[in-house]
This record gives structure tokens, sequence and C-alpha cells, in this order.
């Protein structure tokens, strides 16, 4: 049977008991492993529709879990727990291909989990301290060695052009309903340059980036509620910081899920906000730039723009990247984010304010 095929190359203890698909992630295919040993497995299938080098996906995570696992010996870190821990082949490998599908395998992390929305808000705070320690824990990577496993991955106004393009064709005739948030997305076209164009100018520094610090890639103790450590490092790459702040707020500081259709439920919840930007800037605050610290609050709203262009994009084009679950999915996510949009440019002075109260307490 393939699955035993795919698990009899790895390195795994004890025989299996059973697999299932686990989690909420929108890409890879993701299964629990049991087995009659105490370990737990996660075994995934890498999509290669998103990631076309599978191969350079896996050298960018041993090289990163590697990296932190160093550095947080000296803290005294639980070793199962800091990282993500590639599970080897038997031929040494950290995957194996199998009928043109690629597999790699990961201890499972005991004793936490991810949650879709937070439930206790100190929660938040958490993972604000867990994504700037990321950060740090990288700063001082050697950011050549990282391979560009999707070039442009937040590259807004080249999402933008690509967006355009899919609207434009129009494939699957869905254009003609959606007309209201096409003109939302045109309509802020301009906003979509602004951390582009710091990168490009070298105003806003280039730093190895998660890139995709949505809530359900934080490991969250379940005892504890501390935040364990990040996962999901296929897009770890060159980038800013301000994308990794703003995709964590757009999941994390919202008062709803992020495929909520009843639009009137979408809001920032301030206190949210408050907490993960402390987290995060008690962690990062001595090695931001101050063009970062200005651009915080905008970076949330692009990012959230950016991801909502992204699952229109999607569902223009007949919905072949992001998993989906029901017909309209991504029309969903989309309305879901300019509804986040929204909500941060009616708040955007406050948030600022925030901002700016939390630094204020950290002099
Ligand atoms: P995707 O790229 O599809 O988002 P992820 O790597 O984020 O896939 O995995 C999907 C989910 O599986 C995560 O949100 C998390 O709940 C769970 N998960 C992934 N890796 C581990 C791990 N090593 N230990 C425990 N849970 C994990
Ligand atoms: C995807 O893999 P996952 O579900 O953690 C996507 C992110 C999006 C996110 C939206 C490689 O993240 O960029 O922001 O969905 N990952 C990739 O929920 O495209
Ligand atoms: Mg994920």
């Amino acid at each position: 049977m393939i699955m035993y095929q795919i698990l009899s190359a790895f390195d795994i203890d004890g025989e299996i008991i059973k697999s299932e698909e686990y989690g909420n992630g929108h890409i890879n295919k993701t299964f629990l492993v049991t087995t009659t040993s105490e370990k737990k497995y996660i075994l995934q299938q890498i999509n290669v529709n998103v990631f076309k080098r599978p191969k350079d996906v896996m050298e960018n995570i041993e090289l990163v879990t590697n990296h932190i696992r160093n550095k947080e010996a000296n803290n005294g870190c639980d070793y199962s727990r800091c990282s993500l821990e590639i599970v080897n082949t038997k031929r040494n490998g950290s995957y194996v291909k199998l009928r043109e599908n690629y597999w790699r395998c990961y201890k499972f992390i005991h004793g936490a989990k991810t949650y879709e929305k937070i439930v206790n808000p100190m929660q938040l705070y958490e993972v604000g301290k867990a994504i700037g320690k990321f950060q740090l824990q990288l700063s001082d990577f050697p950011i050549d060695q990282l391979n560009i496993t999707i070039p442009d991955f937040h590259n807004t106004p080249k999402r933008y052009e690509t967006f355009i393009n899919v609207a434009n064709i129009d494939t699957h005739d869905r254009g003609l309903d959606v007309f209201n948030e096409i003109k939302f997305i045109c309509d802020r076209q301009d906003d979509m340059k602004i951390i582009e164009e710091g990168l490009a100018k070298g105003t806003i520094p280039t730093r190895v980036t998660h890139n995709d610090t949505k809530l359900n890639n934080v490991m969250i103790d379940e005892a504890t509620d501390q935040a364990i450590c990040v996962i999901d490092l296929d897009t770890v790459m060159p980038g800013s910081v301000l994308y990794d702040f703003g995709d964590a707020i757009r999941v994390g500081a919202s008062t709803a899920v992020e495929d909520e259709p009843d639009l009137s439920k979408i809001h920032v919840n301030m206190e949210l906000f408050e907490l993960f930007t402390r987290g995060f800037l008690e962690t990062v605050h001595h090695i931001l730039t101050p063009e970062e610290i200005k651009h915080l609050v905008t970076s949330a709203k692009i990012i959230t723009l950016e991801c909502g262009m992204r699952f229109l994009t999607d569902y223009l084009d007949g919905d072949q990247y992001f998993t989906t679950h029901y017909e309209n999915h991504n029309l969903i996510r989309a309305r879901a984010q300019f509804k986040f949009v929204e909500e941060i440019e009616k708040n955007t002075q406050k948030m600022e304010e925030i901002v700016q109260k939390v630094l204020a307490s950290l002099q």
C-alpha cells in the first residue's frame, strides 16, 4: 500500500497504527501518523504545483532548523520543541520521491497545537514574541545560502500584475460577479508598492524572513499557552520583517476566522493588536529601523490586501493554488480579507497610537 511504501522510506520508530489527514494548511497535504512507539510523526506531501523545486525547499529547512537549534542549544531549550525536526529517510535524505510525488516527514511537536483563532488573548502576545524570536534567531543566518523557493512571493505589485492578467483572461467566466472586489483592489494599487520599493531602494532592510506567519503556523503549548516555535518553513527567504508582522496581524488580530462569510463579524481586535505588537516589539525593537517601525501598521494592510488579491486571483483562475473546501471558498476568503483591509483603514490612527505607546513603554 502506498502509505506503507512512503512511511517505510523514513527512519521512524515503531509500526504504523494509523495515518489521518491533519491540520488546516492550504498548500501541502499533511498526515498525522501514530505508531506503536510513543512518538508521532507529521508526514507531508509537498505541493509541487506551488514549490517547483522541493529539493530547494528541503535544503532551506535543513539549514534554518539547524541554525535555530545550534543557537537554542546554549539557551537550554527543549531540543524536540524549539524548531521543526526533519526525520531523515533510511538513505539519509530529507525527502523521498515516489511516483512523481515528494514526501517529507517531521517529528510531531508534542504538547502543543495550532489555532485558527486564539482562545486566550495572551496567546497572541506569545505569538508576537515567537515571531520576533524567529527574526532574532535568524538575524545572523548567511542569507545568500537560502534558495528562493517561490520567486517574488511577496512582491505585491507583481501579484497585482498577475491578478490583472488573470482577471482580463477570465477563463472561468467569474469576472462579472466580482466587479466590486476587482475595483476594491484597483483603488488601492498605489498602496501596494511601499514595502517592495523600500526593499529595492534599501530604505527597508532585506532580512531572513518566514513569509507565512499566520496563526496556524505557530505552535502553542497546550499547558502554558506559550508559543513554542514557528513552523511551516517552506517560504523562509530573503524579505522584509514587515511581511511577518503584517501577516500575523491579518489572522491573529482579527475578530473572525480567515474565511468568515459574515463580514459584519470581521473587525480589528485592538486588544489583540496591542498584545501582538507588544510581544513582537519587546523582542525586536532594538534591531528594527525607524523606517520599518513607521510601516508596521501599513504592512498589515498591504499583506492583507495581497492575500485577498491572491485568493481572488485563484478564484478567477479556477481554484488551482489554494486547497478549498467548498465552491466559492476562495471568494469568501478574499471578501473577508478586503473587509479586514477596510477595518485597518478605519482604525489606522488608533493602531499607530498603539505602536507608539508600546514603543514608549520600552524606552
Ligand atoms: P501547509 O504548508 O499546508 O500550511 P503546515 O506545514 O503548516 O502545512 O502544516 C499544517 C498543519 O499541521 C499545521 O498548521 C500544524 O497544525 C500541523 N503541523 C505541521 N507540522 C507539525 C509538527 N511538526 N508537529 C505538530 N503539528 C504540526
Ligand atoms: C498559505 O501554507 P499555509 O496554509 O500556511 C500560503 C500563504 C497564505 C496563506 C493564506 C506557500 O499558507 O502565503 O498567506 O495560505 N502559503 C503559500 O491563508 O502560498
Ligand atoms: Mg501552514
